[in-house]
């Protein structure tokens, strides 16, 4: 099902028509009213009438997540404070945090985007969707209560924390559709299965997951576990937040709204741009924004792009699933390796659950690398043999599919912290240098 058929299904000649007309809006924008962007666009000798094609676009100055830092909190804003209607900012856990500004018009747009991400899932407005993003600052809770809402759906807005409770209340009400971190969402199902509530004995039907990476292989688990249709919803504070892109029923990538959003591809040491199915750092340009319009960002996502036509009719292009941020990759012993990959590793062994940690330490000169992983309940047994194949097994796929040897940590069921929001997956001891 589409929310906005006419739009969602644009030819992508037209589309680029609309992507034009917009840019050149915005950068008319952000020339007259962010001085930053106008001494961006000098340095560089760009003029807002020089975007005359979309291939201009590469003319234009990168936004990086340190220029929006420097810019703290309202430097980036490009209408009066007076035309703000509501800021979010970026959890901001290293660092000084990210402020995005939106004025009625942008929350508008916004709701409406999750609107069509929750509707290309399947939601539909007689569905009941429990909202366990955090609500707050954080653009998760509100901007999927907004897309709920908009969509005509019933909210509930659970927020985070009290898993046992949710997983009563999730019950209770009936949802349909949960929203959360696929972190917080095994959590939640976690802490029902404590109290004999099993998600496949509910009504519940789509997940709408996203906020941190994830693995394919997570998706199908949690599918399988919960009885749900699993989607994977992209978006970031400084874009707008969730709503950017989706996967829609054929789960072959997530399509990102090009009539707001103008999505390249480039090489992350060089910034040059990359052809279409390259992996590269995924750049975002905000296209109708008022608040916090932002020109070329980069994300530090690494992904691909297809325009290929979707079987669901939508012209919008494609995301590869996002393979993990040029700021998470590992350089263990010289060796690159993402976190993801090794998710995707561990969801493929029987009898572990889904939870792991990583933690990176050095040794002397030597990094080292430890996988700490819980065992299922039912395989925490005395047979310790069993136990020592499945930490061969598990080194050995590592060793074969990322190139470095891992440490094994079995762990008892419980032993690590679950996700309260986003999980943390990676602990690096190793000292700055
Ligand atoms: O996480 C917005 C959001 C909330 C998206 C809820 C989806 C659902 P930030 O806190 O600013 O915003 O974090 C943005 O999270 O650059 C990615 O690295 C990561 N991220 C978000 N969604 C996904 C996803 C929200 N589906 C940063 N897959 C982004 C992989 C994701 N990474």
């Amino acid at each position: 099902m589409l929310f906005d058929i006419k739009n969602e299904t644009l030819p992508r000649e037209e589309l680029a028509k609309l992507q034009l007309m917009r840019l050149q809006d915005v950068c008319r924008r952000v020339y007259a009213n962010v001085p930053f962007y106008k001494k961006r666009f000098d340095e560089l000798g760009v003029k807002p009438e020089d975007v005359r094609s979309l291939d201009d676009l590469r003319r234009l100055p990168f936004t990086t997540k340190q220029d929006l830092r420097n810019n703290y909190p309202y430097g980036l804003f490009a209408v009066p404070r007076a035309n703000i209607a509501r800021v979010q900012a970026s959890s901001g856990t290293t660092g000084q945090a990210v402020v995005a500004g939106y004025t009625q018009r942008d929350l508008d747009i916004w709701a409406e985007l999750v609107a069509r991400c929750m509707c290309a899932s399947g939601v539909t407005p007689t569905d009941i969707v429990h909202v366990a993003y955090g609500y707050g600052l954080f653009t998760g809770g509100l901007g999927a209560h907004d897309g709920a809402s908009k969509l005509g759906a019933m909210v509930v807005p659970a927020s985070g924390g009290a898993t046992r409770r949710q997983a009563h209340l999730l019950r209770d009400l009936g949802a349909t559709v949960l929203a959360c971190t696929p972190s917080f969402a095994l959590h939640l199902w976690e802490s029902g299965m404590e109290v004999g509530i099993d998600f496949r004995d509910l009504p519940l039907k789509i997940g709408v997951f996203g906020g941190e990476p994830w693995s394919e292989t997570m998706r199908h688990s949690m599918e399988e576990k919960m009885g749900i249709d699993a989607h994977n919803i992209y978006g970031l504070t400084e874009i707008m937040g969730p709503g950017v892109a989706i996967d829609c029923m054929e789960h072959n990538g997530i399509h990102l709204w090009e009539d707001h959003f103008i999505a390249e591809i480039i090489d992350p040491e060089t910034g040059e741009n990359l052809p279409e199915g390259e992996i590269g750092e995924l750049v975002i340009t905000t296209i109708t924004k008022e608040g916090t319009p932002v020109i070329r960002y980069r994300t530090r996502d690494l992904t691909s792009i297809t325009t290929a036509p979707c079987r669901c009719g939508r012209t919008h292009l494609r995301l590869n699933r996002l393979t993990g941020r040029t700021d998470d990759m590992l350089i263990i012993r010289g060796v690159n390796v993402f976190p993801q990959h090794i998710e995707s590793l561990l969801m493929q062994v029987r009898g572990i659950s889904p939870n792991y940690l990583i933690v990176v330490d050095r040794q002397g000169t030597l990094d080292t690398l430890e996988v700490q992983v819980e065992v299922a309940q039912q395989l925490f047994t005395d047979k310790i043999k069993e136990l020592q194949g499945l930490e061969q097994r598990i080194q050995k796929d590592i060793k074969e599919y990322c190139g470095v040897t891992a440490r094994i940590r079995l762990m008892e069921p419980h032993s690590i912290e679950r996700s309260g929001g986003k999980a943390t997956r990676v602990v690096d001891k190793r000292p700055r240098d």
